[in-house]
């Protein structure tokens, strides 16, 4: 682990944080505010570990902004981003309610005291259930109840889900952590707290580098192995370097399956979520990078 480099992508995710929370107001187009935090993380020095989500009440996660997006800041939004130096990443999420209401906002408060909780007693040898068992505790005095099929994860060097996962409730599971680098990140929600699969997100990931025909197709293809390796990213991205035109290259990508494309992730009763997210660096002592 590069200690220096994960830090330092942290405080830039902090930051960048600080520099987007009093720009997002009701009405705001998602379009800019993703495009806000990402050129913001380039100017700092850092590159963007993955698509920004900015993800509206039932929606949990991969909501972001297609190159022509229309849509306007409402509702519980979810803002989640993510810093890399190097492959090194900091993950980090909030919510915002731009509704003024009471349930948004004391779900907002569930999910940040649950990570406030969580934050608080993770270290080395922790159990990932009594993490999980920490969120599900704080989100019961909320009347809330989190998001089973969503977790926490840890990350390494370009592998933002690197294989162990922090879950939201007590799964039993009781693994128990290593020195490294984690995100933790609850949800909570009023609803039947899971979520299933919504439409497609334009956030993709490389999974073959095997060849493929048309040259669109193979522009794209070595752009993403060279530039985002194991990294997400998206269609607004692809874009903005190849023009319109590379929609049909990342079409053929994901049907010669060299991508997926990860689906939007929606609430199964359609009730509003909130999360609230930081990376936590566990080396000999405790770091939350991202606060
Ligand atoms: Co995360």
């Amino acid at each position: 682990m590069n200690k220096e480099k994960i830090i330092n992508a942290g405080k830039i995710a902090s930051q960048v944080r600080e520099y987007i929370k009093p720009q997002i107001k009701k009405g705001t187009p998602l379009l800019e505010i993703a495009e806000k935090i990402e050129n913001k993380i380039k100017e700092l020095g850092a590159e963007p570990a993955f698509p920004t989500n900015l993800s509206i009440n039932e929606i949990a996660a991969h909501y972001t902004p297609t190159h022509d997006d229309k849509t306007l800041a409402s509702g519980l939004l979810k803002i989640d981003f993510g810093v890399h130096i190097d492959g090194w990443i900091a993950d980090t999420a909030f919510s915002i309610d731009l509704e003024n209401n009471e349930l948004n906002k004391k779900l907002i408060q569930a999910s940040e005291k649950a990570l406030e909780n969580a934050t608080k007693i993770i270290k080395e040898n922790s159990s990932t259930s009594e993490i999980g068992k920490a969120i599900q505790k704080t989100f019961e005095s909320y009347e809330a109840s989190p998001i089973v099929n969503l977790s926490g994860h840890s990350m390494q060097q370009r592998e933002l889900h690197a294989g162990i996962t922090i879950p939201n409730i007590d799964d039993k599971k009781n693994i128990l952590l290593e020195k490294g680098l984690y995100a933790i990140e609850p949800f909570a929600t009023f609803g039947n707290g899971k979520v299933k699969d919504g439409k497609p997100s334009g956030i993709y990931i490389l999974t073959d580098d095997k060849n493929v025909r048309s040259p669109i197709a193979r522009e794209v293809l070595k752009l993403v192995i060279d530039k985002y390796k194991t990294l997400p990213f998206c269609s607004r991205w692809i874009v903005k370097k190849f023009t319109t035109k590379a929609l049909f290259g990342l079409r053929q990508l994901e049907e010669n399956n060299n991508l997926h494309q990860f689906p939007q992730l929606v609430e199964t009763s359609g009730s509003n979520v909130s999360q609230s997210e930081h990376t936590v660096l566990i080396d000999d002592e405790k770091v939350v990078t991202t606060q």
